[in-house]
């Protein structure tokens, strides 16, 4: 049977972490499925917006030659919904969300990697900063 894998993220100022774990998430199934957090969702998490909106950020993601769809995510409360939705047979996401959502486990596989070292969005907007 084709197994179908959902991932979430902001992907904001989209760097090689994001890249990898795209990478691993997709290599865990037949076809990955990205959604990508709303601008909205980001501020109410944050207090700040992205850099690039979500209309960017989702053209950037679903440009990736081994993502093969990819949706707005506009609540963290509707993961559930989502995974339903897109009937995902796996959840993958990077190791910072270790146990958060395993609570999902009874509708698919839940599934954390590593997260990339030494590397993150808010680190390269601080260096930018201070050029
Ligand atoms: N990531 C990684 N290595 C890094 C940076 C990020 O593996 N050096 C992974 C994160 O673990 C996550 C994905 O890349 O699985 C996206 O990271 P973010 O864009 O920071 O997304 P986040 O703000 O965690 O949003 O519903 C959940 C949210 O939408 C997740």
């Amino acid at each position: 049977m084709s197994k179908r894998v959902i991932t979430f993220g902001t992907f904001d100022v989209f760097h090689v972490g994001h890249l990898n774990i795209l990478e691993r998430c997709a290599s865990l199934g037949d076809t990955l499925i990205v959604g990508v957090s709303s601008d909205e969702l980001n501020y109410s998490k944050k207090q700040r917006y992205p850099i690039y909106d979500q209309e960017s950020r989702l053209k950037i993601t679903q440009s990736l030659r081994f993502v093969d769809e990819v949706f707005i995510e506009n609540s963290l409360e509707k993961k559930r919904e989502y995974i339903s939705f897109y009937k995902a047979d796996i959840l993958a996401m990077g190791d910072d969300w270790q146990g958060k959502f395993d609570e999902f486990s009874d509708i698919c596989e839940v599934i954390y990697f590593p997260r990339t070292p030494s590397i993150s969005t808010t680190e390269i907007i601080e260096i930018a900063k201070n050029i």
